[in-house]
């Protein structure tokens, strides 16, 4: 069995990093966020690397922050700040996604969920199994969607439908996502890895020189204020986070129930 929390492979300046937690459908630990962040900043920093994949092993691409250590978090400090969790571990990675400048693929080989959803969302192109599946999860535990998914929902499937989606939760197929402009792209999941490495092998094939000033100048237009935005996203997730229906909302998780939130 392979322990490590991230597993890369490279292939024809591809270099491939998957998330490795499979019994617990690549649920983000702190280790886990540790070890892709460090994976994603070698990665930029490769020279041979020209384009970069992102997947999950195992049914899932990844469930978003593993909610029983999150819980082991907030008993072991009293002074556990979820502002600070998340700018050490999904800010950052969100916003090395947005900066490294060559293609990023979120290859979504299972449902992808909660952070694990918002940081495929900031990677550059998504491609989908037929069988993928998105949710966005956050309201179910009272949270705001975070790791930038508040930015990336409305930027890629529009305001109205971005709203109904982080408020209801829905589960949604690829096809759906697809028409929803979430992913580029939906193959047979039998095929998926050979697709996304053909995919990624195409981006990176071009010129490096046209591929990185044009993911610059698209993060310039198009979210300029990003970094500023997920900084603001980490104060809301704060407010929330010292509100009831976030610890009910763990809680039926855990028990496996429905969550009874706090009415007004
Ligand atoms: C999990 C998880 C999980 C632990 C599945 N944790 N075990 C940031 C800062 C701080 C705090 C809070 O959050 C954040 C950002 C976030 O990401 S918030 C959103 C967190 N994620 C979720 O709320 C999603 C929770 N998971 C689910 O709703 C379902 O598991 C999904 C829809 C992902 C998949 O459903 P199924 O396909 O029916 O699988 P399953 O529920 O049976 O899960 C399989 C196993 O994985 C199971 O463990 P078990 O030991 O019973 O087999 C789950 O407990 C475990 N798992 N997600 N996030």
């Amino acid at each position: 069995m392979n322990d490590r929390a991230i597993l890369t492979s490279d292939r024809a300046g591809v270099r491939t990093l998957s998330l490795n937690r499979p019994d617990k459908l690549n649920a983000f630990t702190q280790a886990q966020t540790a070890a892709l962040l460090a994976a994603l900043r070698d990665a930029r920093d490769d020279r041979a690397v020209h384009a970069i994949v992102l997947r999950g092993e195992g049914r899932g691409f990844c469930a978003g922050q593993d909610l029983e250590e999150f819980v082991e978090l907030q008993h072991a400090s009293p002074s556990f700040s979820i502002a600070d969790h998340l700018r050490r571990g999904y800010n950052a990675i969100a916003l090395t996604l947005r900066e490294t400048e060559k293609p990023i693929v979120a290859a979504l080989n299972g449902i992808a969920a909660g952070a694990g959803l918002s940081l495929a969302l900031a990677c550059d192109l998504r491609i989908a199994a037929d069988d993928a599946q998105l949710t966005l999860g956050f309201s179910k535990i009272g949270l705001i969607p975070d790791g930038g998914g508040s930015f990336m929902l409305p930027l890629l499937a529009g305001f109205g439908r971005a709203l109904e989606l982080a408020w209801t939760s829905d589960r949604i197929d690829a096809a759906d996502a697809h028409r929803l402009g979430l992913v580029n792209k939906v193959v047979p999941a039998a095929t998926l890895a050979v697709e996304a490495q053909a995919y990624a092998e195409r981006l990176a094939g071009l010129s490096p020189v046209a591929v990185a000033l044009t993911k610059r100048a698209f993060n310039r237009a198009a979210m300029p204020a990003f970094a500023a935005w997920l900084d603001e996203e980490a104060e809301l997730q704060e407010v929330a986070a010292h509100l009831p229906d976030l610890r009910e909302g763990v809680r039926a998780f855990i028990e496996k129930r429905r969550p009874a939130f706090t009415r007004a």
